[in-house]
């Protein structure tokens, strides 16, 4: 089930657990520790202090109390002393206790704050990535909605390196809007044959080739040709994965894939089908056909399309590394 990263006060949030970033006392702070105790009234504190502290990369639980989250899971992250010193284990740890706890506690609907990311000095853009990894791995295993909730701008400020290679990779590809594709794309020697541009312009620009003209509608539409559903499907079987494995990986919610596995016709927004293209790992030429089957195709005049064309062209599957990337740029994400 998916992964959200959202902008939001997590002590607002309508979820069966909101997650505390504690300190090991468990009696309370500042940050997002102070605005939950502050919501949840002082019946908190109280339950707090019979629990005994938490240690470091541990999690415990409590009522909501005036919440409107049922539980709160408090848990306790690294204070960052250089990164030399385990705190990216004690983070890792920090997350998935809190999400084995939520598991136990039958929390289908978790929101998580920046573990570590304020008062306890954890580099943001670091923090945010232990977050989004720990997370996803998890939710490849369990069925759970998780949300990630970013409070301020600076946390996904991704890898500064990523960050340039896909501005770069944006600029070049306004650019190569505007000038003559095909010149553009000899020139940079991006097709190797005469046959692999034939392809392109073929799934581009063409209509789909038709042997003969239909007499009438009837007939033209009994030549309909494999749906998305259809495609999507038969490439699960040939990828040799189970749907769950292939939902999971496209960060899609089981119920919606099963409307698509029940509707041959059903047509997925955009960033749905670009999910399944990417959970299937499929190469640029078959993600533009399994979108080509959905009504899309990669537009160069979007940010959101040529962030996701980068990564397939770097074969970098990740959908919640994908999404970071999406997040930073302002866009919106693909699955959940
Ligand atoms: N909703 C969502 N996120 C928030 C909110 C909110 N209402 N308020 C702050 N954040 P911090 P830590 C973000 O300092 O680094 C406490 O005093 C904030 O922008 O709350 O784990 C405890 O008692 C930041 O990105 O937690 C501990 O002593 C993130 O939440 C210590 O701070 C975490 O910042 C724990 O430090």
């Amino acid at each position: 089930m998916p992964l959200y990263i959202v902008r939001n006060d997590i002590t607002t949030m309508q979820v069966d657990a909101i997650v505390n970033a504690a300190k090991e006392s468990l009696l309370g702070g500042g940050g997002v520790d102070g605005a939950i105790h502050r919501a949840a009234g002082p019946q908190l504190l109280d339950e707090c202090r019979t629990l005994g502290g938490c240690k470091t990369g541990q999690a415990k639980i409590t009522k909501g109390y005036r919440l409107p989250a049922r539980h709160v899971i408090h848990t306790v992250g690294p204070i960052w002393r250089g990164g030399g010193h385990g705190e990216r284990e004690l983070l890792v740890s920090a997350y998935r206790s809190s999400l084995e706890l939520a598991l136990e506690h039958d929390c289908q609907t978790v929101a998580f704050p920046l573990i570590s990311s304020g008062a306890y000095g954890y580099p943001k853009d670091e923090a945010l990535k232990v977050a989004v990894d720990t997370i996803g791995d998890f939710l490849l295993r369990h069925d759970m909605s998780v949300y990630l909730v970013v409070f301020d701008r600076a946390a996904y400020t991704i890898g500064e390196k990523l960050f340039a290679d896909i501005a770069s990779y944006i600029d070049d590809n306004y650019v190569q809007e505007h000038a003559d594709r095909r010149e553009v794309e000899r020139h940079r020697g991006i097709f190797a044959s005469q046959q692999s541009v034939c392809l392109e312009e073929k799934s581009l620009w063409a209509p789909a080739p038709c042997a003969t003209t239909p007499e009438s509608l009837d007939e033209a539409l009994g030549m309909l040709d494999e749906s998305f559903s259809q495609m999507l499907l038969r490439k699960i079987d040939q990828a040799g994965i189970t749907d769950a494995q292939c939902y999971k990986k496209a960060n899609i919610d089981r119920k919606l894939f099963s409307k698509i596995r029940s509707n041959i016709h059903y047509k997925p927004s955009k960033p749905t089908a670009m999910a399944f293209a990417v959970a299937l790992e499929l190469p640029l030429e078959e993600a533009r056909e399994l979108l080509q089957k959905a009504g899309y195709a990669f537009s160069h005049s979007s940010k959101f399309d040529i962030i996701v064309e980068y990564f397939i062209a770097h074969g970098n599957y990740n959908i919640f590394e994908i999404n970071e990337a999406l997040f930073a740029f302002d866009q919106s994400l693909l699955g959940g």
